[in-house]
């Protein structure tokens, strides 16, 4: 019985329909109490409910009859007192059983941090590569430590039966291992702000280790394995002259390009627009070589040094109409990433002002 409750090979049905798949080692096991408490919550329904509508027939008032009292029944009182005792005991045991496997993650497991913050997730793998996708093997237990940057969200994988909270100023764990390779939704379970049902990402689980790992490697085109710093000088002076001469280089695009990549992964996307609709922070669109009013500055133009201080430290100069809740990035971001960004701000702007 423990191996089951621990494999998670308790399960009634396949994939039920009201259910998303089950792609964890624990989804089965916290299925089957589901369906039992489901099971057990609708056998009372239908049998008490049931029992009313005959009895307020059978015994309805007629005419003449005298009414009394209620009479007394141990063995009546017993049997409804000790058969939902079991019951719950048991619905109980299961849980905790459950809960306590849920939540102890395994000492072998692969580990990847987990920032929260307002709107999206920063998932920081062993190599320091930074993504706002969660990708994992399969069948390996991976270990998350969770943290938030400003408000409380939560982490939640349907597909896994997974979920845990992302609390600041705390660090929190949570584990399960993959057992279906595919691609799953990943939500916040935490309401945390005006564009909280916009933060969610998706879970790649590869099906193998050495397939998680390619994909690891050729992620990020700004990993020290990839480039080294001199060779970043050279692809800032021309990227394309760069990507001809070294294509043994993977992944690597046009600085812009590379920004607007990091636009959608370092969560930029979830409070600046690129197509001048207003949004929780200014629009990217034409902002480059544009006199800015400041709530707390003097007025400037926004150049490269503005631009890089506006994301390491964003209440420096607060923009005028607007709130100061830009997340400071400091320690978050690479300078090789804050160039990326800053060249496709610029691309984005009036083309005169480039
Ligand atoms: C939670 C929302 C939010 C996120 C996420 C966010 N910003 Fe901001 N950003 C703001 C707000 C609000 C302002 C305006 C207030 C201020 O200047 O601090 C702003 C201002 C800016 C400015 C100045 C724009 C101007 O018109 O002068 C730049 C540049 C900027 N952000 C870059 C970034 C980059 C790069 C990222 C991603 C790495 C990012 N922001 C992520 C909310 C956000
Ligand atoms: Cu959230």
């Amino acid at each position: 019985m423990n191996e089951l409750l621990a494999t998670g090979s308790l399960s009634l049905l396949a994939d039920r329909p009201y259910m998303p798949p089950e792609a964890s080692t624990y989804s089965g096991t916290v299925d089957f109490w589901f369906d039992f408490i489901l099971y057990c919550s609708l056998f009372f329904f239908v049998l008490m409910n049931g029992l009313t509508a005959y009895f307020a027939i059978r015994y309805r008032r007629k005419a003449g009859a005298k009414p009394h009292g209620p009479t007394h029944s141990n063995t009546l009182e017993l049997t409804w007192t000790i058969i939902p005792a079991i019951l719950v005991f048991v619905m109980f045991f299961g849980g905790f059983h459950g809960f306590m496997n849920m939540y102890t993650p395994p000492e072998n497991g692969y580990d990847i941090a987990v920032t929260g913050q307002q709107w999206n997730w920063t998932f920081t793998y062993p190599n320091g590569h930074t993504d706002s996708e969660l990708h994992i093997p399969i069948n390996t237990p991976i270990r998350l430590t969770l943290e938030s940057v400003d408000v409380l969200h939560s982490l939640y994988i349907p597909a896994f039966r997974a979920k845990m909270d992302a609390v600041p100023g705390r660090y929190t764990r949570m584990w399960f291992e993959a057992t279906r390779e595919g691609t799953y939704n990943v939500f916040c379970a935490e309401y945390c702000g005006t564009s909280h049902s916009d933060m969610t990402t998706k879970c790649v689980v590869h099906p193998s280790m050495e397939g998680y790992k390619e994909w690891l490697a050729a992620a990020d085109p700004f990993s020290k394995k990839n480039m080294t710093d001199e060779q970043f000088e050279e692809y800032k002076a021309d990227p394309a002259k760069f990507i001809a001469a070294h294509p043994e280089i993977k992944n690597l695009l046009p600085l812009d390009k590379m920004g607007e990549i990091l636009w959608k992964k370092k969560g930029c996307n979830a409070c600046h627009s690129v197509d001048g609709t207003a949004n929780i922070g200014p629009t990217w669109k034409g902002v480059y070589g544009k006199t800015e009013q400041f709530e707390n500055a003097p007025a400037q133009t926004v150049d490269d040094n503005y631009i890089r201080e506006s994301i390491v430290d964003p209440l420096a100069k607060i923009v005028k109409g607007f709130p100061g809740s830009m997340p400071a990035y400091q320690g978050r971001i690479t300078d090789r990433e804050i160039t990326a960004l800053i060249w496709y701000i610029r691309s984005l702007g009036d083309q005169k002002a480039k």
